[in-house]
């Protein structure tokens, strides 16, 4: 299977779940901007919209939209415990994936992101986000991680958690989850996966400069 990623983008959360699961993988840079890949072709002919991740499977079927993709490396690699496989379980699992995916990445971290949104978008974001952190932060402070066990809505909310440096957000204001952050940045797979991207977004940011 292959990812077509882009440097620390939420494209990260599948890396750190592949790695999760130790399965075999390569992987594609997108150009983001021209929507392309290295050899010149279109990133568009895969994924319409051309975003990220967008996961080609052995078969050529493409699967995008994290959510998606996320439980399709956990259900392709059941071993690896990354989702659990069915009932209430699962269905917090998707509960945590829809408010990461809808709450945090597009609904608040993405207009935060946007070089073009305005102060007045920014500042709805940032005042958003104190009632979506505020529950994470008293979730996180009864348990360690979202579910009883280590799943890809913990490999999302990671990679999410990681753009608060470069929005300014400071995560200290909420301990529980800056705690959550550390500890998941501790672990192999999710080190892995974020130092590899992070060479690489800095080669990208240092290309740009020159
Ligand atoms: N709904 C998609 C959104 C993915 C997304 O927003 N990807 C971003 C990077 S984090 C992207 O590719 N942005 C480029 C663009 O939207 O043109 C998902 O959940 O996977």
């Amino acid at each position: 299977m292959n990812l077509h990623f882009a440097p620390m983008a939420c494209s990260l959360a599948t890396r750190i779940a592949l790695y999760e699961a130790g399965a075999p993988a390569s992987f594609t840079p997108v150009n983001l901007k021209s929507k392309s890949l290295a050899d010149g072709s279109s990133f568009l002919d895969l994924a319409p919209l051309g975003q990220v991740p967008a996961l080609l499977i052995d078969d050529g079927t493409v699967i995008t939209e994290s959510t998606a993709v996320l439980q399709y490396v956990a259900d392709r690699f059941p071993e690896s415990k990354l989702a659990p496989p069915s009932g209430l379980q699962r269905t917090r699992l998707q509960q945590w994936l829809g408010f990461i995916g809808t709450e945090l990445h597009k609904g608040i971290f993405i207009p935060l992101l946007d070089l073009h949104a305005s102060d007045e978008v920014k500042r709805w974001g940032r005042d958003k986000l104190a009632s979506r952190f505020a529950l994470l932060q008293a979730h996180l402070e009864r348990q360690d991680l979202l579910l009883d066990e280590i799943s890809v809505a913990d490999a999302y909310l990671f990679t999410i958690l990681n753009w608060t440096r470069v929005t300014g957000i400071d995560l200290s204001r909420w301990p529980a989850i800056a705690a959550y952050h550390q500890r998941l940045a501790q672990r192999p797979a999710f080190r892995k996966a974020t130092a590899e991207e992070w060479a690489l977004y800095q080669a990208e940011e240092a290309n740009k400069n020159n």
